[in-house]
């Protein structure tokens, strides 16, 4: 009978509740975690007590460069964890919406992440209006790459080199595409999932890393339908459209939440062209739903 042992590990899939470690013994373990803390994701650096047959129980995290999560009014979802950039996916078809683009760029900001928009399905004829619906966000010095994933994702492989990168997005863009054409080893997961799923669709269920190469990962993750920053106040809001920032502080009120108060630096940077009404339209409904949420009824 062997006693429990510590393992530093790092943790390669979330499902839920239960975590798949690669540990440094060179093992993957099933996990599950101790006590109430639940809160760890994919990417996570952790500290295990092995149990035997391949079991094990996560006892500790370590301190995280960066955690990329979303969250409504009543929970916030984790999404990975100690990534270096986020690869946000949207396509011509079936449609993206700006408002999450919007919102997912905003929670990247927020974890200090480098994003990088990925526009595939380029092959398609409406990738013209979706690259001009864009360009905006190249303004704003986010790099833009338009892809044909099911062709080739070379023009992808030299952005990924030495990063630690996140696929995120809506359903249907193309997020599974590109992990498989990059890492034909991760088809055949995907179809084995889906066949045990029985549904014949290779829908990605949960977070995921995968390893490139020895110095670059890349976690794929399941769509969403909305990316919600519930979990950033109206402060952390505005600075996370990073637009804004050189702006912030230079209201006439110093607590300008930057809705309605007269002699608003945003108000005056829209009068004047810098920054587009409909980024500024978004802040402002998320602002204000923030608020109404954030306050009982009855205050
Ligand atoms: N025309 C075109 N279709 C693509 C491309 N990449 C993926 N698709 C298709 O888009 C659909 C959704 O792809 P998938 O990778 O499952 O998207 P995910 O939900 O983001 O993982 C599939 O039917 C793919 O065959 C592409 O570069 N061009
Ligand atoms: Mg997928
Ligand atoms: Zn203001």
């Amino acid at each position: 009978m062997t006693s429990e042992s510590a393992l530093q590990g790092l943790i390669s899939a979330a499902y839920g509740r239960s975590f798949r470690v690669e540990c440094g013994d060179g093992r993957t373990r099933d996990c599950v975690t101790r006590g109430k803390r639940t809160d760890y994701t994919c990417g996570d650096e952790v500290t295990i007590a092995a149990q035997g047959g391949d079991q094990g129980v996560i006892t500790g995290c370590a301190p995280r460069t960066s955690l990329l999560y979303r969250s409504d009014q009543w929970k916030q979802k984790l999404i990975a964890a100690n990534v270096s950039q986020a690869l946000i996916v949207v396509a011509p078809v079936p449609s993206f919406d700006l408002e999450v683009l919007d919102c997912c760029l905003a929670a990247v900001a927020h974890a200090g992440i480098r994003p990088l928009i990925v526009l595939n399905k380029s092959d398609l004829p409406q990738s013209a209006k979706s690259l001009t619906a864009l360009n905006p966000y190249t303004a704003l010095g986010v790099q833009l790459l338009p892809l044909t994933a099911r062709d080739s994702v070379d023009a992808l492989r030299p952005l990924l080199a030495g990063q630690r990168s996140v696929l995120v997005g809506e359903s249907g863009m193309g997020k599974s595409t590109i992990l498989n054409s990059l890492l034909p080893r991760a088809e055949a997961h995907t179809r084995e999932v889906s066949a045990a799923l029985g549904t014949g669709k290779h829908t990605t269920t949960h977070a995921r890393l995968y390893h490139l190469d020895e110095r670059s990962e890349l976690i794929d993750t399941p769509g969403v339908q909305a990316f919600g920053v519930h979990h950033l106040g109206v402060g952390e809001l505005a600075a996370a459209f990073i637009e804004f920032r050189p702006l912030l502080g230079q209201c006439r009120f110093r607590d300008c939440r930057h809705l309605n108060e007269p002699g608003c630096a945003l108000d005056e940077a829209q009068a004047a062209g810098h920054i587009t009404p409909r980024r500024l339209a978004v802040y402002r409904r998320l602002a204000e739903a923030h608020q109404r949420n954030a306050r009982p009824d009855w205050a």
